[in-house]
């Protein structure tokens, strides 16, 4: 069944990606195996997170990008990463029906990670999706999560170009940005451009970033946008291919892959322990017998680890 739910979704076949994600959210071997037969296909899309406080109109936005890069031809992905869900299922579903005329389009597959629970929580799930739709024949994916510290999403290392929205009337949204968000930007959005006191939180913003030096020779952009009418959404698409030529030019891209790639092996590693390797080790006879002989105080918990792995390095030569 994998089989030919991998052969239907490297044509960009959505039911056959959701259905995939799904699997590899539930199943840990399933996962591995999807991951793996779908590696070779990655590395080509174009990741962009967008974080900001809730309501900055983060979700208008994307719909605004995603519009104007089908006009350009572009296959896109969507990610909402909502971390409260439980709570506020709804905010969820007015997002689906702003994105309605876009999910009905094949070649815009929306995801939210809504659900807890997880395999592997929900930073894992969301890095998966990702991936996932990188391979199969996605141009643009579109990361949504809320920030600063609110999400377990390290939206960083997930996007190539991050861009961070704020609106004027937000409170205050200078001082959220500060808690945290300021350093991520590669972009800075002051949506709602409609509203008072735009120009002012623009000016805010761009202090701040004068403030401080270029990161990796870039320094932010900082836009305003009406997220409804459109207004400032083609500038935003020029910053953003613009900081996408400037990441894909300097070897820091490169840089980032070879440590984000050194860590993939490692926390594969690392994962391979926790979901087979340790599950395995658990429902083996020699782990009972020690447990058994730690209940009789006959042995204590952490030698019998080390007599356990010591015997499974053995076993696997
Ligand atoms: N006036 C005005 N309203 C906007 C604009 N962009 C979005 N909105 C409205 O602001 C509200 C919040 O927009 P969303 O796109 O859901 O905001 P969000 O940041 O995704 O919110 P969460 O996902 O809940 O964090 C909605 O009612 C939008 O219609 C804008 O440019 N101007
Ligand atoms: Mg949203």
């Amino acid at each position: 069944m994998l089989k030919t739910l991998l052969r239907r979704s490297v044509k960009h076949d959505r039911r056959a990606i959701a259905q995939l994600m799904s699997i590899a959210e539930n199943d840990a071997r399933a996962r591995i195996k999807i991951l793996s037969a779908l590696y070779e296909r990655t590395g080509n899309a174009y990741v962009i997170g967008i974080t900001g406080p809730p309501g900055a109109g983060k979700s208008t936005l994307i719909s605004a990008l995603a519009k104007r890069y089908r006009e350009e031809g572009f296959s896109i992905g969507i990610v909402a990463v909502d971390p409260t869900s439980q709570v506020t299922g709804g905010a969820l579903l007015g997002d689906r029906i702003r994105m309605a005329d876009l999910a009905s389009d094949p070649k815009v597959f929306i995801r939210s990670m809504a659900t807890r629970g997880q395999v592997g929580g929900i930073a894992r799930a969301t890095e998966d999706v990702v991936r996932i739709l990188d391979a199969t024949s996605t141009d643009y994916i579109m990361v949504e999560t809320v920030g600063a510290g609110q999400s377990d999403i390290d939206i960083k290392s997930l996007a190539h170009t991050t861009l961070v929205v704020t609106a004027p009337g937000l409170g205050d949204e200078i001082q959220a940005l500060k808690a945290g968000i300021m350093e991520i930007g590669d972009i800075f959005v002051v949506n709602k451009a409609d509203k008072e006191n735009t120009d002012k939180s623009v000016q805010e913003i761009y202090s701040m970033i004068m403030m401080s030096e270029p990161i990796n020779g870039w320094r932010p952009h900082v836009l305003k946008t009406n997220a409804l009418s459109g207004e400032g959404i083609t500038a935003l698409a020029q910053a953003i291919k613009q900081h996408e030529e400037h990441t894909r030019k300097s070897d820091q891209m490169k840089k980032a892959q070879t440590e984000r790639l050194r860590r993939e092996v490692l926390d594969a590693a690392k994962r391979y322990f926790e979901d087979i390797a340790l599950q395995e080790l658990a429902s083996t006879e020699a782990f009972a017998k020690h447990v058994t002989m730690i209940e009789g105080r006959k042995e204590d918990p952490y030698t019998a680890a080390r007599l356990l792995m010591k015997q499974w390095k053995k076993s696997r030569g």
